[in-house]
Order: structure tokens, then sequence, then C-alpha cells
């Protein structure tokens, strides 16, 4: 362990050694980066002792190894979380300061590894965290996009796109594998050869195009347990070198597109959060990556088992939502093709070994890829897709004999389409949701069918996140508080944070939380100023939504009571008001114009509010560019208030809203996702919900019954404010520049239903819900209770929890033990 060994004059000149080392320079010549470059590799290098280890202790103890299968893996910043995880934080930082630098300003050269887009992604890098945690032997598998998520700017009040090019300076952390590398073959088109020595017939591809799939290894540090894990992301090499060798042999055309293949594959993420668009290069970049991951998971069940037929033994493959659900056929592929057997029994290893995770109920979000796209790009994988769909649909014809709207309904295959969440279900032994009441909806609406037929696959995992990066590091202060009352092993056993309840109702007590706060208000008061020009006061309330723009999160919501609130300051300036300052931050999806017109809104808003000396600073509206893991960070510390206020049953879960829960602040929201769990853990008098249940939206929905107009006409509020959308006030008299989000409350042109996400119908509840906030707030010490036991009873909602479900349920992992 770092920690133990670790010594203050090593480290320091491991760091200066490399300085010299790869940049023929001293400390003194060399700039932030290239010292955060030598500081990182000084890291990397006791990283490497460990990693060097789990592997070895993998291999003499032969365990269950899970494999979980994301298109996104949002890591955020990985210097101060590997020295968190190293239990060496401290050291290096005090080792660091005596060379005269400052480790906050290193972490901040580091650019954020952003190959997600939000929850899935990040839900992703906190399981990683837990598993390496808890000594599980676990790979990260996913694709080494050139571009991740990209930068957000805001110009004129507008989105703008920027590539975010996070490998310019490289990344120290990663190695690459290239004695590890898979071919990956697209197109062309499956030949039967009859084999006369097994007297079987092969399916076999010809005419093809593959490119060469590359590993890039990351370290995954396990907290003080010596344990390092592996996330290997897939880079992807032209197969042979374009070369005058293939020119001479005349396919110099095939060379230029297997060229072309391998750059565009891993080019960029998709920036779509919660939306499928189907794309053949999206479907390119799941068939890569998963054919690359299987076929490295099967080579190395091979190296120690002969008998392929046990590989669900040792192998696990859990599918983070429906993108990597080609792992069902490509697995039966290779069992058939590769490894010779037969149907049954390929089928029989695939549905052990594959488990599926399910994100979301909405429509918009399920895969289904066109036939003719799919079986162009994968002729043999569609093939084997055919017969599993061929084979379902027997059964289901068995089991509910003429009842053919049951094969709409559950047909893999159906109207030209590939269902893939049909295909996840039936080739794997697992199907989860990811908060009690999202899995009962999946039972109850969404995936009735399949659930009514295989009841035994359905369980619940509710999410988790990992209190190392969202408290201990982002959050040192309030880290150093609950330590110092209910000790440190909340570290690694979140349920013992629950001590500090017992802080609740002492007076020092919440003064000091009270006083952590602010320092961290302050602290982002500081960012705000440096990125925003904006001066925000920390002794407002801070209210915060930070997630991906959508119209189900229902940020619009939000902004529309901003004004409504405004409205009323104006007219009204003497009422009682306590000072907010409402902060935003949210990337839309690029080709999602609504949520991009929202965006617009919020800072027109803010403009018109922030400039208004009238109102003499009350109302504050800040947008924070770029909302990304590593401010994150410091936002979750901040924040008094977390909205949460999704339309009820369209957020699956939701996992800021426990990063917010831990630091401290009181949920605003819906009964919602895991809202509902969070409530139930901390207490309804300690959070403020509002809003439509559940039930009430689903039966809006079936019934059509919901009608946002009467709304309008009968309410005055919501009149005025939903005018004012028109009315130029935000927009220097510009009335159609918020036109389609009027129109889309009440007379949309391109959705089924006016108000889809029932924010008129929601509005006045929220409206209460606020004033109850403030209310509350202006009661310090009622206000700092109900922090405190926010903190106090987030201990279910860790990753570490979340992942030993998994394990028990699902996985059955045994821990690896790597030398103490
Ligand atoms: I599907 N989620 C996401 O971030 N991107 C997606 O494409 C899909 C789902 C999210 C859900 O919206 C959240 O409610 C959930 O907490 C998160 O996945 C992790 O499960």
């Amino acid at each position: 362990m770092l920690n133990a060994e670790f010594n203050k004059e090593t480290f320091k000149n491991s760091v200066k050694e490399n300085v010299k080392m790869l940049y023929r320079k001293n400390l003194e010549e060399a700039s932030q980066q290239e010292i955060y470059q030598a500081v990182c590799y000084a890291v990397k290098d006791v990283i490497i002792d460990n990693w060097l280890k789990t592997q070895k202790a993998m291999d003499e103890q032969d365990p269950k190894i899970l494999y979980y299968m994301s298109m996104e893996f949002l890591m955020g910043r990985a210097l101060g979380n590997n020295l968190i995880n190293l239990t060496a934080y401290k050291q290096v930082q005090e080792a660091l300061d005596e060379m005269g630098l400052n480790l906050n300003l290193l972490e901040d050269q580091e650019r954020d590894p952003a190959l997600g887009n939000g929850g899935l992604g990040r839900l992703a890098a906190c399981f990683l965290d837990s598993l390496a945690t808890l000594g599980y032997p676990a790979y990260g598998c996913g694709i080494r996009y050139k571009y991740g998520m990209f930068k957000q700017q805001i110009r004129d009040g507008y989105q703008v796109e920027v590539p975010d090019n996070w490998l310019k300076h490289g990344y120290p952390f990663e190695l690459k594998r290239p004695e590890y590398a898979k071919e990956v073959k697209f197109g062309g088109y499956v030949a039967q050869e009859y084999d006369e020595t097994t007297g079987r017939v092969n399916f076999v591809q010809k005419d093809y195009q593959s490119v060469n799939a590359i590993p890039y290894d990351m370290p995954i540090v396990g907290y003080d347990n010596d344990v390092v894990n592996t996330l290997t992301i897939w880079d992807a090499e032209a197969i042979q070198d374009f070369s005058l060798d293939s020119f001479d042999k005349g396919d110099y055309h095939k060379a230029v597109e297997q060229e072309n293949l391998a750059k565009t594959i891993v080019e960029v993420l998709y920036p779509n959060d919660n939306h499928y668009e189907g794309k053949e290069l999206r479907l390119k970049q799941q068939y890569f990556f998963i054919s690359a991951s299987v076929q490295r998971a099967v080579a190395k069940y091979k190296k120690h088992h002969d008998d392929i037929i046990k590989l669900y033994e040792k192998v696990t493959f859990q599918l983070n939502d429906t993108h990597p659900t080609v792992a069902v056929p490509e697995l039966m592929r290779i069992l058939m093709d590769v490894e010779g057997l037969g149907w049954d029994e390929a089928w029989e290893i695939t549905t052990k070994t594959c488990a599926y995770t399910n994100h979301t109920i909405m429509a918009e979000a399920l895969e289904k890829w066109p036939v003719d796209l799919f079986s162009r790009l994968l002729p043999r994988i569609y093939q084997i897709v055919e017969e599993i769909n061929r084979r379902f649909l027997i059964q289901v014809r068995e089991q509910y004999p003429g009842d053919e709207e049951k094969v709409r309904q559950m047909a893999v295959i159906y109207d030209g389409q590939v269902h893939m969440a049909r295909l996840a279900i039936v080739g794997g032994y697992s199907v989860n949701g990811v908060a009690k009441l999202h899995t009962e909806i999946l039972k109850k609406q969404t995936l009735k069918d399949f659930y009514e037929m295989t009841p035994e696959k359905f369980n619940n995992k509710t999410n988790g996140i990992t209190q190392r990066r969202f408290l201990l590091h982002g959050n040192p202060l309030l880290a150093d508080w609950v330590t110092e009352y209910a000790g440190n092993g909340w570290i690694t056993d979140l349920p013992k944070i629950k001590k500090i309840a017992e802080l609740a109702d002492d007076t020092q007590a919440q003064k000091e939380f009270m006083e952590i706060k602010h320092k961290n208000k302050v602290r982002l008061a500081k960012y705000i100023k440096e990125h925003n020009g904006i001066d925000v006061d920390p002794n407002s309330i801070f209210d915060v939504q930070v997630k991906r723009l959508h119209e189900y999160k229902r940020q619009f919501m939000n902004i529309l009571h901003i004004m409504y609130l405004y409205d009323r300051l104006k007219k009204n300036p003497d009422m009682p008001f306590y000072p907010r300052t409402f902060i935003f931050g949210a990337k839309a999806s690029a080709g999602y114009e609504r949520a991009k017109a929202i965006i617009k809104l919020i800072n027109s808003v803010g403009d018109v509010v922030n400039n208004d000396p009238t109102i003499k600073g009350k109302i504050k509206v800040v947008f924070i560019e770029d909302y990304r893991v590593s401010n994150a960070e410091l936002i979750f510390a901040a924040a008094d208030v977390s909205e949460q206020i999704s339309t009820a049953s369209k957020e699956a879960s939701g996992t800021g809203n426990m990063k917010f829960m831990l630091n401290g602040a009181l949920t605003l929201g819906t009964m919602d996702g895991a809202n509902v769990e969070i409530v139930e853990e901390v207490g309804k008098e300690n959070a403020f919900i509002f809003g439509l249940s559940a039930d009430q939206v689903i039966e809006y929905e079936n019934n059509y019954t919901y009608d946002p107009m009467s709304y309008f006409i009968h309410d005055q509020d919501i009149h005025n404010v939903v005018m004012d959308l028109i009315s130029g006030r935000y927009s220097n008299g510009d009335t159609m520049m918020f036109r389609d989000l009027y129109d889309s409350l009440l007379t949309p042109k391109n959705a089924p239903r006016p108000d889809m996400y029932f924010t008129l119908a929601d509005f006045k509840s929220y409206a209460a819900a606020q004033e109850r906030v403030e209310d509350k707030y202006r009661n310090t010490s009622a206000w700092a209770r109900s922090a405190i036991l926010n903190t106090a009873h987030s201990g279910k909602f860790t990753s570490d929890r979340t992942i030993q479900q998994y394990v028990d349920d699902i996985w059955h992992l045994d821990k690896i033990t790597v030398r103490k």
C-alpha cells in the first residue's frame, strides 16, 4: 500500500525524475500540465505493482469474473480519485506543498475522461469503484472514443458544442495492450461449407471488412485493499497497414475502406441520453466492442479451462442497457462457429452467461434496428437472431395458443425490426430495473408479458453512488467532520454514517454543519465568479438542478417557476422573500432542439433577473457551462436544495439525487425513481415532495384524459407565466424566440399530446413545495437538522450496497485477496 510504504522524499524524487525524463526540464521550467503528468506517472508506478499482484491473484485463485459491458464509462478525473483510494491523498498533498506545488491546481490540469453521457455512464464508473473496493474480480469493457462527450460552451445564451479531444496530451494512466488485439468482422455474406472431417456444415463469413480491436487497460484502484481491477477500452486500427502491398494485390479499394472503417468506428461518443437514434455507425460501435470483449473473455477462460460447456461458471456478462445486447448472438456465434458446439448447448451456456439491466421505460430510448441494416452489417449475427426468434416464438405460441397479440408484444424480430430489449431478455438469465418503482413499472407495464412468462428472471437493483468520489474527494470538509464524530468506517461501509444522526439536534453540530456548507458555497461562488462573471451570495439558498437536459426531467418547470417568482417580486417588491440562487447545469444532445431552447430560456431569464436592480439581488440564475464530473463534485458539496422534479414514472432511478443527499442537500422532488426510496430512508419531513404520482401519470397517459389547456384557462398564475414565454419579456421583445416552448404546453406540432410531461398539472404543487423550502430555510436550526439527517440516512445509496446485491442475486462472485 502506498500509505504504509509512502515516503515523501521518494515521491518527490520520483516527480522530479519524471519531469526530467518526460520533458528534459527541471521543476522550475516545467508547466503545470507537465508537472501534472509527472505526478501521474509517479502514482502510476505505485499502482502498477498492485495491478500485477491483482492479476497474479486472479490467475492463481481462478475466480468467476464479471464483465461489465457498457458503451459508456463516465470516469471523471483519475488522479485525485486514485490518490484517495490509495489512501495517499493527504501525504501527496503535503509532499507537493513542500515542493511549492498545489495538488488541487494540478488536478485541474486533468481533462475529464468523458466517455459517457450522464447517469448510465456514471453508474458504470461508480460500479467499477465499488467492485474493486469490495475485491470482486471484474473488467469494465468499453470503447476508447477519440472524442468523448462534447465540451459545452454558452455563447449568447445558446449551447455550442466543441469537440472533446481528451487524448490531446496523452492519458497517463492507460496501458496499450496490442498483444491482445482481436479481429472484428463486418458485412459480406455467410457461406455454408461442408466440413469433411466433422461432417458438419460450417457457417463462414465471406467478403467481409474487418478492423483490429486494440485494448487499452485503465487501472481501477480499490480503496485501501491493494486490489487494482481493469477497465478495458477498445481502439480500432486498420487490419493491415494501408500499403503498397495491398495496392499490388489489387484490393486497393478494400484497403482504403478498411482504413476508413477503423478511423470512423471509435471516432466519437453519440451524445444521446435516453434516446435512440438508429445510425449504422452506432451499431458498428456496439458490435465492435462486444465482439472484441467476448472474444477476449472466452480466450481468457480457455487459458485455464478446456470445458467450454462450463463457461458460465467462470464468466458472466452484465449488459448495461440494450447497447451491448449483440453479446447474446455473438457468444452464440463463437460457441457454435468457433468452438464447434451445437445450438442447444450454446444456448444453454449463453442464457446462463448474459444478464441485462434496463435503465428506462421511455419508448424513444428502446433500441430497434431495421432488419435490412442489421443483416447487411452483421449477416451471421442476424442469422442467429432469426433462429433465436424462431425458437422463442414456438415457445410463446405453445404457452399462449392463438394469442397473436403476445407474438406482437414479444417477438425479437417484428415489423422489420430487431427489438434489442426483447433479445436481451430472451437471451439472458436476469433482467433488472434500477429502483423499486422502476422495476415495478417494468413488471406491470413495460415488460409485462415477459414478466408473466419468466417472472424468475426479474429483479430490482436500486442504483447507488460511490461515497469515495462524492464525499471523501468532493467534500473534504464534510468528510473530515463525519469522520471526527463517526470514525472513518463510512468510507467502505456507508451505513455507518448514520451515527451522525445523533448530532441532528445538537446546536453546536448544526452550526458546524452549516459552516461547512457555507464554505463549500463560497468555493462554488468563486467558481461561478470565475466562469460566469456573476456574483452570487453564499448566504442565499443554493437551489440546484444539474443533470442532462431532457423534457422529462423538467428543467422547463423549474425556469417557469423562476419566471413566476420574478413576476411576483416585481409586482410586490416588499413581499417576504428569502434570497435564492438557482443553479443549472445541463448538456443537451446536439440535435435536441427543444432542449436547446430550454437552455436559451434559462440563460435569457438569467440575463433579465440578474441585471434587474429593482429586485435587489434576491434571485440569481446561474447556468454552469460544461457540467461534468469534475465540477459536479464542487456543486453537490455546495447545494442546499436538490431539484429532482421529473414527471413521475419517467426517471428510472436518478443518481444525482443520491449525491446531493450524501452532501446534506434536501430533496425537492416528485415520487419518482429512487426519490421514493430516499424519502423512505430520510422521512418525508426532511424532503419536499410534490406532484402527480406515477400511477396518476400512467392513468392519464393510458386514458388520454389530461387537459393542460384547462390549467391555462382557469389558473391565472399559470396563464401569466405561460404567456410570458411569448410576451418578449425575456427576449428583447422577440415574441417568437420561445414560441415552440409555449406551443409544446398547449398545441404542439410534432407530439402526440400537449404538455407531454405534465408541467402545468404539477406547477402549482411545485410552487407550493418551493414555499415550504423557503419557510424551512428561515429556521436555520430546523434546516440544519434535516440536512444532517439527509447525510446520516444516505447509507443505503452507496454503490457498494448495489454491487453486493448484484453479486448475491445475479453474479455470484467470490472475492479475491491480494496480499496485504
Ligand atoms: I436508457 N439513463 C441514462 O443516463 N442514459 C440512457 O441512455 C438511459 C438511461 C439513466 C436513467 O435516465 C436514470 O434514471 C438512471 O439513474 C441511470 O440511467 C442509471 O441507471
